[in-house]
């Protein structure tokens, strides 16, 4: 039987057979619109999301993607504080063996001073993001990396 529940800042939809991927918020980050967005965007592409909302404490980032075994999780911040975030998190999520081969990625507005530095970006990618996708490239790349993954469903991403 297909489950669907859905509630402000901590969606699940799920459907029988497809593949999950994880969306979420970090732990200083209350911004929740973006994650509405990704939820939305994730789910064309033919994924089940869990959406786990804002502030997740590491702890419980961790839990939920041990436990969920997700395709791919793909972590979002916009209140300048993602680099940091993003630094600390990826570390501990890629110390988990099961979690290494994961793909991670983040995105939105990362830094405090407008888009990273080519520096920031590589530390970044250096500490275990498969990629990074600060708010200047638009939503087509990651539409693409998305699009790559196994799970998803064949649609067209051109001119996204
Ligand atoms: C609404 C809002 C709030 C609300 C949030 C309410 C809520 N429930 O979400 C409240 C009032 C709580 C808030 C608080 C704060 N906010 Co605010 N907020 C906004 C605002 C006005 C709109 C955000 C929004 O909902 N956008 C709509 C969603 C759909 O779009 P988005 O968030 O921009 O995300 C897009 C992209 O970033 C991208 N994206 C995001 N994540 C990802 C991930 C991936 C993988 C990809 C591919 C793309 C992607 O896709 C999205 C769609 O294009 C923006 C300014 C603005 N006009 O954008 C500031 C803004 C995000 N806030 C900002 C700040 C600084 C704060 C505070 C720190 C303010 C303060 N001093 O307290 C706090 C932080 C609180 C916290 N702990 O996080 C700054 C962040 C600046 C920065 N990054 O350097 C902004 C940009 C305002 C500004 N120009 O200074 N905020």
């Amino acid at each position: 039987m297909s489950e669907e529940v859905r509630a402000y800042g901590g969606g699940v939809v799920t459907e029988p057979g497809r593949s999950t991927v994880i969306v979420s918020s970090m732990a200083s980050d209350s911004h929740t619109w973006n994650l509405v967005y990704l939820e939305l965007l994730v789910g064309e592409l033919g994924f089940d999301v869990v959406n786990l909302g804002a502030c997740v404490p590491d702890e419980l980032l961790e839990s939920e993607t041990l436990s969920r075994r997700p395709e791919m999780l793909v972590l979002s911040s916009v209140n300048g504080h993602g680099y940091q975030d993003g630094l600390r998190v990826v570390q501990r999520l890629r110390s988990f063996p099961e979690l290494r081969s994961l793909p991670i990625v983040i995105g939105g507005k990362l830094g405090t001073g407008g888009p990273l530095s080519e520096e920031q970006t590589a530390e970044l990618l250096f500490a275990g993001f498969d990629a990074v996708f600060d708010d200047q490239q638009g939503a087509a790349a990651f539409r693409r990396f998305a699009a790559a993954l196994p799970g998803a469903a064949t649609v067209s991403v051109e001119g996204a």
